[in-house]
């Protein structure tokens, strides 16, 4: 049994999606990030970084529960523990591996600062909004450009396509003209959007 600490953000529902397509029973638990629970000693215990999603593995590797933080941390975890949408041969999890970085150091960053100064920001700064807009839309175009000959970023579905699915998805419903020139993406949205898991995954909490 896992218990989840998740909200409802494309990094939350990375690691919804995954437990979904993997069948690994969970316990949900909400942490409302908008009205501070993330700063709550519990949840502290669990992420000293007071982020939302975190997870606690009672049937961990060790005989003892496993508190974890970080989606890309936690989707590696899973899939390693399962031996599924990971590639055990070095090239294909190089690849994967590759993916999941470019997203959690590069896509997710950069869309998530695009959502804030051009949503949610009290003050407009042009030149945040600028930047990040340039930089998101500079990296949907090397998504979508690998997209073009192939139906997942790396060989096969994997983990990759999870962490970036739900950032595709939420950015383009706030942000939809920068999908203008990106059609690979939006076949992409359908294709890993219409996985029952996926579906699921992406209703939690
Ligand atoms: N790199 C982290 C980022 C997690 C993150 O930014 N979580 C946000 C919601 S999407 C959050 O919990 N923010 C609450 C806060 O910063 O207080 C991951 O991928 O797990």
């Amino acid at each position: 049994m896992i218990d989840l600490y998740t909200f409802k953000t494309p990094n939350g529902r990375k690691i919804s999606i995954a437990l979904e397509e993997l069948g690994i029973p969970y316990k949900t638990h909400a942490v409302d990030i908008t009205k501070g629970d993330q700063f709550k000693p519990e949840f502290l215990a669990i992420n000293p970084n007071n982020k939302i999603p975190a997870i606690v593995d009672h049937d961990a590797p060790g005989g003892r529960p496993l508190a974890l933080f970080e989606s890309g941390a936690i989707l590696l975890y899973l899939a390693e523990k399962t031996g599924s949408l990971l590639p055990t041969d070095p090239r294909g999890k190089a690849e994967v591996t590759q993916w999941l970085m470019f997203q959690m150091g590069g896509l997710g960053p950069m869309l998530g600062q695009l959502n804030h100064f051009g949503r949610f920001a009290t003050t407009k700064v042009p030149y945040a909004i600028d930047r990040f807009e340039t930089e998101a839309k500079r990296l949907l175009g090397v998504v979508d450009r690998q997209l073009a000959s192939r139906d997942y970023l790396a060989t096969t579905y994997s983990i990759a396509d999870i962490a970036t699915y739900p950032w595709l998805k939420t950015s383009r419903d706030f942000f939809p003209d920068l999908f203008n020139d990106t059609h690979n993406i939006t076949q992409y949205l359908h294709r890993v959007g219409s996985r029952p898991a996926v579906q699921r995954g992406m209703q939690i909490p």
